[in-house]
């Protein structure tokens, strides 16, 4: 049983350069494991809450010191010297001794660093891949890799605000392997930054997840552009290469209204808008099409697209049991994105995946913009069967970590990927 024998954690950077939380884990059989926390920025207002020290001198009140000190003092206190024979048995413990419903005692940060680290040096101590560990925390057979969903072009809070929606995904449909997915991707990304390079007279700037942001006049010129760079590197539309989209609207609705392309849509209206775009574009996922609160309006929205795009829910549901359960009994969504420090545990995280999984959704597993070169998330994706998985561009170093992880647990446990849905 893994009994703790040490955690100790410490403050690095993310990929935007702010201050994050590793944390590592020794076990009493020596097995030793660090893992370390992303961060949001277009983040739901029902997320677990990372704590941050507040000192506006230091990273602009960013700095994880306090979440740091948590792990080193009364985490380590309170876990050293004891075994646990579950993740869930750890994760409650580290639940009961933060003692608040959004972790905001010891911070979401500090507690999830915590646990994946447990986990990573508990799947050491069995001698298997962290994937086959996530695989049997959820007790389910090792059966499929997840579709890629990858960032072409981004806006909204990732991006200088080009375009309000937040990011045109793309989806190698068609491809059968991540090998193939990453060669489909490469072909059209690139199609898409001379397309867009030429057209706009500018190299395209990158923004958070490594998407192209070109200044594009409204939202529709960027589908368009997305459309124009698969037919460009070889691809059919919808066939090879499909759309997905966050559009990330909570973050541009504002007194009762989505403010979009110089419009000030009411709900009805951002459903047939989000309806126009469907049927226009080979689009196939929609997340966020409505505000995180716009919960009367979600039913409507999800029946407009059935059969046609998935709806996928991020800040709507902020991978949280209460609110999934919710939104199944609200029929208001199909599909969750799960992101593991919107809830703080692996746990909890994985509640929320059986509960959508039950009531038939599909799950796409997702990174957040703020990222480490830590490459867990390829594991969970796997391990927890994700349908679909959202890391980013095929751009730096902190997406590619992610990648490069789903190429090699492609050549070690030669898996299908999993098909797209029709
Ligand atoms: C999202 C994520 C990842 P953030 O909205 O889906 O793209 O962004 O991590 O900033 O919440
Ligand atoms: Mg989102």
């Amino acid at each position: 049983m893994p009994t703790i024998r040490r955690l100790s954690a410490m403050e690095i950077l993310d990929s935007r350069g702010r201050p994050t939380v590793a944390c590592e884990c020794e076990l009493a059989s020596g097995a030793v494991a660090a893992a370390s926390v992303p961060s949001g920025a277009s983040t739901g207002a029902a997320e677990a809450l990372e704590l941050r020290d507040g000192d506006p001198k230091r990273y602009r009140g960013l700095g994880c010191r306090k979440a740091v000190g948590h792990v080193n003092g009364p985490i380590a206190a309170a876990l050293a010297g004891k075994a646990f024979e579950t993740q869930a048995a750890l994760d409650e413990r580290l639940i009961a001794l933060d003692g608040t419903p959004t972790k905001s005692r010891l911070g979401a940060n500090a507690v999830l660093a915590v646990s994946i680290a447990f986990a990573r040096a508990s799947a050491a101590e069995r001698g298997v891949p962290l994937y086959q560990h996530f695989a049997d925390m959820l007790g389910l057979p090792l059966a499929t890799l997840p579709r890629l969903t990858v960032n072409l072009f981004s806006g909204g809070k990732h991006a200088g605000g080009q375009v309000e929606i937040q990011d045109v995904l793309i989806v190698p449909a068609s491809a059968k392997t991540i090998d193939e997915g990453l060669a489909t991707i490469f072909a059209v990304y690139y199609a898409a930054a001379d397309l867009t390079s030429k057209k706009y007279g500018v190299r395209s700037l990158k923004a958070d997840e490594g998407g192209l942001a070109p200044p594009f006049p409204n939202v529709e010129a960027a589908f368009d552009d997305a459309v124009a760079a698969i037919k460009a590197a070889g691809f059919e539309p919808g066939r090879d290469v499909a759309i997905a989209l966050d559009v990330a609207s909570s973050h541009f609705f504002r007194d009762g209204r989505y403010h979009l392309g110089g419009a000030a849509l009411d709900s009805a209206g951002m459903i047939e808008r989000v309806g126009s775009w469907v049927k226009r574009y080979p689009i196939v996922s929609v997340e966020d099409g409505l505000s995180e609160d716009d919960w009367s309006n979600w039913p409507p929205l999800r029946r407009s697209l059935a059969g046609k795009a998935l709806t996928l829910g991020d800040d709507f549901l902020c991978t949280n049991p209460a609110r999934i359960t919710r939104a199944i009994d609200a029929k208001a969504a199909d599909a969750l994105l799960l992101k593991v420090n919107q809830i703080g545990t692996l746990t909890e995280a994985a509640k929320a995946c059986r509960l959508a999984r039950a009531a038939g959704w599909r799950v796409t597993v997702s990174a957040r913009s703020g990222e480490t070169e830590d490459n867990w998330l390829a594991d969970l994706a796997v391990g927890w069967g994700g349908d679909q998985i959202k890391i980013g561009s095929i751009a730096q170093s902190e997406r590619l970590a992610k990648y490069n992880r789903l190429l090699a647990i492609e050549a070690q446990a030669k898996l299908p990927v999993v098909a797209w849905p029709g």
